[in-house]
């Protein structure tokens, strides 16, 4: 089973390196990919400083901020053509702890998808303002009613997928660029009937840095949520599953 954890950064030089760190100190045995916009502050010379000793770490530079989604897709298209199994994505600000890797990778033994869970038993945030955590209950709740989703948290980036479930749930027709293609990709994954599993983890307020997610993002991704509902409902007003054997 091959490994690739996806780091998106824009403006995470002060992360960047202890984050790889932790990955590899966490587990060994895998590979981390930083794709990189272009970032002001430098982060993609960070890496590439660090890649000379670090076999395992990897760069995608892009020339400009092009957004979150289409960061996760480069790196799924980077680790799809060199035959990784199994992708994990994470943010790059210590919001998403490397030690639960080990932990997530478990997991996707039973499941095809994982996500690191804010709100199962066991998970949680720390030091988020409660104007933040209103915010992600709010957008949380409105995503699960309204995309039919069996899932607690659809809006968290700490996620594995197997590559089966790059391959067939179409991740790269996804049309939002932004922070929406996390829901977006919770919806096809469940479409196409794969085990989608939660496991609890603490989301801590970032140590560095600032963080990149504004009011027009969280506007944007009201609305996809809201057309990506339409389009369910008008291709199945009541959903049935497609079952997958295990
Ligand atoms: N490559 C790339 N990475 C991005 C872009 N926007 C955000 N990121 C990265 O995506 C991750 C999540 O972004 P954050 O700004 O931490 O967003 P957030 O976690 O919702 O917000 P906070 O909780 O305030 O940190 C971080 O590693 C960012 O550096 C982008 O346009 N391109
Ligand atoms: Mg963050």
């Amino acid at each position: 089973m091959r490994t690739i954890v996806i780091l998106p950064t824009y403006n995470e030089a002060g992360n960047v390196g202890s984050l790889a760190q932790g990955l590899f100190a966490a587990e060994p045995r895998i590979d981390v990919v930083v794709v990189d916009d272009n970032s002001p502050d430098g982060t993609g010379d960070v890496v590439e400083a660090m890649m000379r000793d670090e076999p395992r770490l990897h760069l995608i530079r892009r020339p400009g901020k092009l957004g979150l989604g289409t960061a996760y897709l480069a790196g799924f298209r980077w680790g799809l053509d060199r035959g990784f199994d199994r992708f994990v994505t994470m943010d790059c600000d210590f919001s998403h702890d490397p030690a639960a890797l080990p932990r997530m990778l478990d997991a996707m033994r039973e499941s095809d998808m994982v996500i690191g869970s804010r709100y199962v038993d066991g998970g949680g945030t720390q030091n988020w303002p409660w104007s933040r955590l209103a915010l992600s209950v709010c957008a949380n709740r409105y995503t699960r009613i309204m995309l039919r989703l069996p899932v607690r948290d659809c809006t968290s980036g700490y996620r594995g997928y197997t590559r089966k479930v790059l391959e067939e749930a179409e991740p790269f027709d996804i049309r939002s660029s932004g922070y929406s293609f996390l829901e977006e990709m919770v919806w096809r994954v469940h479409r196409c009937g794969f085990r989608i599993g939660e496991v609890p983890i603490v989301y801590t307020v970032r140590a560095h840095g600032h963080s990149k997610i504004d009011r027009t993002e969280i506007y944007r991704a009201i609305w996809h949520v809201t057309a990506t509902a339409v389009r369910s409902w008008l291709e199945s007003p009541h959903p049935q599953r497609v079952r997958r054997d295990p």
